[in-house]
């Protein structure tokens, strides 16, 4: 979809090209029109000569046949490059007239079954259809570049609901998912920085995530070199969507990501596919290889927990603990789970529980 929006920028070259089309074929075809009759009284022309004569008529047949391709192009551009251009004029409204609000996810710390923070989900709240929910809206912010000031949005909320929670609660973080816009932008990182200093909230509070997906497209060492400035300002950086195989792992290492989230599409192999322990094993390992930490998504079931009761992960999240939940829920889901001491489950004490039950 993206080049559709890219090439509704030359919709002016796109017509004068189908009018140029359009009357070149029809002066070609009127041209081979006469010749075509001068044919029929040329009783005695070779066939060279008859092909020559019947050369313009053919050639404007062809121009005004290439005209139906490029005609319905043309419709597409008009409908779909107007509909970009809507919607992102829409979201820009939507921020005007405090239409998005924040969700958070709750992070659990895997080991002591602590909250240790959460990630901020965008919601927006459509006047008129209700609550759109971000695969919707993000990918169109994206691509008109309107994801930067809902992002700043998003950071400036945030901190108005939650910069005392992270005060009180130096051991926590917040998530937020960033994109590919954002790497290329020069003023995104010095200004999260200083509104975070602005609220006396330490940037090693602000986890970045960042997708696999993301990252394919940009080079190397452009990817590098904003990635470093990330960590230099102190913020915590996290790969989202590990394990959807887009990327290069041996690149990946370059980058020093601080957390691996593997995808809950994999969480959900492990437990309901023949084999898909194995799968995730596999991925798992390879996670654990970077030696950041690594937390699990989505993970839903019980059986989801237990299968992750031997692994060495470190935090977990998913709708088996909470759905995203409104600022208010989430810091009260935080108080109540100030983690089960007794029920500790470390990779150790399960071993020698199951040693002991051998
Ligand atoms: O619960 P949920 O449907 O919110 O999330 C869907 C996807 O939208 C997730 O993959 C999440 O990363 C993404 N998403 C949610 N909020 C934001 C945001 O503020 N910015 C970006 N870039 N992605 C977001
Ligand atoms: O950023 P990311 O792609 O990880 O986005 C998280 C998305 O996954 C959000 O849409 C969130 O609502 C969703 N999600 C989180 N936990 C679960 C879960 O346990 N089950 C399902 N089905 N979706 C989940
Ligand atoms: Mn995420």
């Amino acid at each position: 979809m993206s080049w559709l929006f890219r090439s509704a920028q030359h919709h002016r070259g796109m017509t004068a090209l189908l009018a140029l089309l359009w009357l070149l074929g029809s002066l070609l075809l009127a041209q081979g029109w006469g010749q075509w009759s001068l044919l029929a009284q040329l009783e005695e022309a070779r066939l060279w000569q008859r092909l020559l004569l019947t050369l313009p008529f053919m050639a404007g047949l062809l121009c005004l046949c290439a005209l139906i391709p490029g005609w319905a192009w043309w419709r597409h551009l008009h409908r779909y490059g107007h509909l970009g251009h809507a919607v992102s004029h829409e979201l820009a409204n939507a921020i005007r007239h405090h239409e998005f609000y924040i969700q958070y996810l709750p992070t659990i710390e895997h080991r002591s079954g602590r909250c240790i923070g959460a990630e901020a989900l965008l919601r927006w709240r459509h006047p008129h259809q209700g609550t759109i929910m971000p695969d919707l809206f993000i990918p169109i912010a994206e691509r008109s570049g309107m994801i930067l000031p809902m992002t700043e949005w998003l950071v400036q909320q945030l901190l108005a609901e939650q910069a005392a929670w992270l005060r009180a609660n130096r051991d926590c973080h917040l998530s937020i998912n960033i994109s590919a816009a954002h790497l290329a932008s020069r003023q995104f990182l010095p200004q999260l920085y200083t509104l975070l200093q602005q609220h006396a909230v330490l940037p090693d509070q602000l986890v970045l995530e960042i997708t696999e997906r993301e990252l394919i497209n940009r080079s190397s060492d452009e990817t590098r070199k904003v990635l470093h400035q990330v960590t230099q300002y102190g913020f915590r950086l996290a790969i989202d969507d590990f394990g959807t195989g887009y990327n290069n792992l041996a690149r990946l290492y370059e980058f020093g990501f601080e957390l691996i989230k593997i995808d809950r599409s994999l969480m959900r192999t492990a437990v309901d596919k023949e084999g898909g322990d194995r799968i995730f094993d596999a991925i798992l390992t390879v996670a654990n290889g970077y030696g950041a930490p690594v937390l699990v998504e989505g993970v839903e079931y019980p059986a989801d927990l237990a299968f992750l009761a031997t692994r060495d992960i470190h935090s977990v999240q998913g709708w088996y603990f909470s759905r995203p939940l409104g600022v208010r829920e989430f810091q009260h889901f935080h108080a109540l789970h100030p983690g089960k001491r007794a029920s500790v489950r470390t990779h150790s004490d399960v071993q020698s529980k199951l040693a002991e039950t051998a």
